[in-house]
């Protein structure tokens, strides 16, 4: 098996021509008795994996969260921490974000500084991850947090510079976000964009919250969907969702 299957998963979407969805949950925001009933939602809709985090991490139980979603499902698990001290070894990978995107030196290299060593210490398959936050229209928690400007939603040229400077920086995987509940989801001509020009595999969320959505971006160019507020409204959408991005790839 390779040493960093959860990346080689994600670079074999590309080169595979195939799309990936994830479910992405805030430990704050759900109950044990909730992630478990995600977890049966997610293996009935074949979801690729889950991603953990959130902007705060109120609650103290990420790790339960983990666990418990693992006794139950399968599927792969992806940290997305909104801050160094969201990590778990119960998880299967991390995004190690850098936020290209803004010029804030904290999130660029400042907290890698800092939970390094916790993260090396942790065993995860570290995912070094280019991440850029788009402007969704709606003022999202990571700009407040991160005090960092996002890139304008329709400077598709300024999003395509940011994503080829981090391929060549070395980054194995791009994030581009329009922030949770985006009233607007990034757009799919940036998408064309970024991943017409890049190799790397490319990740799209904030905002989406319909099957038709999902399915336009997979067919510009992302690789791996992510929802997260639309499936805590209705987790019905999962299976939906996952059918939409699973049906772009059939009808590649
Ligand atoms: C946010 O990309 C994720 O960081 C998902 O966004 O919660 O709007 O689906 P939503």
């Amino acid at each position: 098996m390779s040493a960093r299957p959860i990346h080689k998963s994600l670079v074999d979407l590309r080169s595979q021509h195939k799309k990936a969805f994830a479910v992405l949950v805030d430990p704050d925001k759900v109950s044990i008795p909730q992630i478990n009933h995600i977890a049966n939602l997610c293996n009935d809709a074949h979801v690729d994996y889950l991603f953990v985090g959130g902007s705060l991490m109120v609650t103290q139980h990420l790790d339960e969260c983990i666990q418990s979603f693992k006794m139950n499902s399968d599927i792969p698990v992806i940290l997305f921490p909104g801050s160094p001290s969201q990590v778990s070894c119960y998880a299967d990978a991390l995004f190690y974000l850098s936020l290209i995107s803004g010029r804030n030196p904290e999130l660029l290299i400042g907290a890698h500084v800092v939970s390094a060593p916790m993260v090396k210490a942790s065993g995860l398959e570290v995912i070094s991850t280019g991440y850029m936050v788009v402007d969704g229209g709606a003022a999202t928690t990571v700009s407040y947090m991160s005090h960092s400007a996002p890139i304008p939603h329709d400077k598709d040229d300024i999003a395509l510079c940011t994503a080829m400077a981090g391929e060549m920086q070395g980054k194995h995987v791009l994030y581009v976000d329009a922030g949770s509940g985006a009233r607007q989801p990034i757009s799919e001509s940036m998408i064309r964009r970024i991943a017409s020009n890049t190799d790397i595999p490319l990740i799209v969320g904030g905002g989406i919250t319909d099957p038709e959505k999902a399915y336009l971006n997979c067919k510009a160019g992302a690789d791996v969907i992510v929802v997260g507020n639309a499936i805590e409204k209705n987790p019905n959408l999962i299976k939906e969702i996952a059918n939409a991005v699973h049906q772009s790839t059939v009808k590649a």
